[in-house]
């Protein structure tokens, strides 16, 4: 038996998955909630409420208890010793600030005291902001001017110079609080911080996740000094080493082995990124695939032959975990905006669906600005949704099924628009994220991109994501032959669309029109 262990540690949850490579089984699943496991971190949806100029932070002491809580589940189901490789992901853009201490205390982690006590002294900044924070324009503002223009940064980084990644939030820190700043010994990404206490060892950043921080330079694949001089003074002394997707970072800690009965000498891959992750986690490494992910933030990516920036600059380029690049759209307003006018109406999900299952495709004419919180694709600073509709009714919100159907088609109709860029004719949309497992909604995708959607029989593609790359990396485990297993389709998951193209294609210029009204 040859078993490999994946872990993700996102928005909202912390989840893990235990495969077993030989039989292609998945022998364990465990999710930790963060809201409802963790509720002393007062944070309902994985994230602080009511930061102040868009800050948006969380504490990565809750990302360590849910750790625990985590693995404490897996050994319920099955025997830790048997796990052969360790890998898994973190949410994009966070980043976690450590003192001079954190070398030592993650070094000698002892087993009578939690991982968050131990590591608590060890924090220089008491929060983490996350991908959801856009408090940092003024910081892109001086960054893109340091280096000269927002190409520049663009064709260096990947991205232009944007509110939720890194480097712009490191430089607020630095700017808020000089001291805390230059008290900071090393900054992590999510995904290393918790590499790094798995490993019992500072750990590096992968090129997935490092590529979201507007400091990396993509022709090397490493720090761009005129990037971290734009952004902090001694910020190269403060990062972790940058290695490929397909680095071993060494074996799990001791307090691991002790407290969950792991095997000594586990070897751990280095972590990536959540999007990164799932581009292996739902068998899209190679080129030709599109996956969408509707977790708390919808994404859209794939893993493109060569390098491909987005004109309007609203796009990503990250390293592929398993080599090369791959380009994102991320989209604020995905989950949370889904709830959000679902908790409106007081329904459930099932009503949720019925509502889109009893409206026909191109909603009459009706549509919505889908955007309750500020939208970075396209960059719109909307708190509310702007409905259009040919009725007064619509338009005050008193027909919550059209409203319902508006929202998602929305929704699509903007990422289709907003992932042009990338010139993909998919055949096939692979379909990940909490919200996959709502068949209307996967059938509105199917409708309006006008091509088959796909479901994998394996929920949770980011920490499979993190599985298969322990076992390729760890357990001499050819990707295609996992992705033969593991990637099965069953006819139940698949939608075809059930109207033609002409059904939206008023609706695509309408949206935009609005749009435009609205910028
Ligand atoms: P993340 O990985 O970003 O923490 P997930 O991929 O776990 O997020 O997705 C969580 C989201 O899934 C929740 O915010 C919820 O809105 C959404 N979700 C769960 N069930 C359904 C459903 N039946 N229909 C639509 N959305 C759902
Ligand atoms: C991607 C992004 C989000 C986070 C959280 O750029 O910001 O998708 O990775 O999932």
């Amino acid at each position: 038996m040859s078993l490999a262990l994946g872990i993700d540690s996102s928005t909202q949850s912390c989840s893990a998955i235990v495969i077993d490579t030989t039989k292609s089984t998945v022998v364990a699943e465990a999710v930790v909630n963060f809201g409802e496991s963790l509720p002393q971190y007062n944070a309902p949806n994985g994230f602080i409420t009511n930061g102040i100029a868009g800050e948006v932070h969380a504490d990565p002491l809750m990302w360590l208890d849910a750790l625990e809580l985590v693995f404490e589940q897996l050994s319920s189901q099955c025997d830790l010793a048997e796990v052969r490789a360790i890998s898994g992901a973190g949410q994009q853009h966070g980043s976690v600030y450590l003192n001079e201490s954190w070398f030592d205390a993650v070094s000698s982690l002892k087993t009578d005291q939690s991982l968050s006590a131990q590591i608590s002294n060890c924090l220089s900044r008491r929060s983490a902001p996350i991908w959801m924070d856009n408090s940092t324009t003024e910081e892109c503002r001086e960054i893109t001017t340091t280096i000269g223009s927002s190409s520049t940064v663009c064709a260096k980084s990947g991205s232009i110079a944007i509110e939720r990644f890194t480097g712009p939030q490191i430089r607020r820190f630095y700017k808020q609080d000089p001291s805390a700043y230059q008290n900071t010994a090393r900054v992590h990404l999510v995904s290393s911080f918790i590499c790094s206490v798995l490993s019992g060892a500072d750990a590096p950043i992968d090129t997935g996740d490092g590529a979201g921080m507007n400091l990396m330079h993509l022709d090397r694949w490493d720090w761009d000094p005129e990037l971290l001089a734009a952004t902090a003074p001694d910020l190269a002394d403060k990062l972790p080493t940058i290695h490929p997707g397909t680095t071993n970072t060494g074996f799990l800690a001791e307090y691991f082995v002790r407290k969950f009965r792991f095997s000594p000498k586990t070897p751990i891959t280095i972590f990536t990124g959540d999007n990164p992750s799932s581009l292996v986690g739902m068998g899209a490494a190679e080129p030709g695939t599109v996956v969408l992910s509707l977790g708390t933030s919808d994404t859209f990516f794939a893993a493109m032959p060569e390098v491909v920036a987005d004109p309007e600059g609203c796009g990503h380029v990250f390293g592929n975990p398993l080599g090369g690049s791959m380009s994102l759209q991320c989209f604020v307003n995905g989950s949370l905006a889904r709830e959000a006018i679902k908790d409106k109406f007081s329904y459930d999900w099932d009503q949720f669906s019925d509502a889109l299952n009893q409206t026909p495709a191109g909603n009459e004419g009706q549509m919505m600005l889908p955007f309750f919180r500020p939208e970075i694709s396209p960059r719109i600073e909307l708190d509310k949704p702007q409905l259009k509709g040919n009725s007064q009714a619509f338009e005050n919100w008193e027909q919550p099924d059209a409203a319902i159907r508006a929202c998602i088609e929305g929704q699509f109709i903007n990422m289709k628009l907003r992932s042009d860029w990338m010139q993909l004719s998919p055949e096939v949309i692979y379909l990940t994220g909490g919200a996959s497992q709502n068949d209307a909604i996967a059938q509105v995708v199917a409708d309006i991109f006008q091509c088959k959607v796909q479901r994998l029989s394996v929920s949770g593609s980011v920490a499979l994501g993190g599985a298969l790359r322990a076992a390729i990396q760890s357990l001499e485990c050819f990707t295609q032959s996992l992705e033969a297993e593991f990637f099965k389709v069953d006819s139940e998951q698949v939608f075809n669309p059930q109207v033609s193209a002409d059904c939206y294609t008023d609706a695509f210029i309408s949206f935009e029109k609005l749009l435009k009204q609205s910028l």
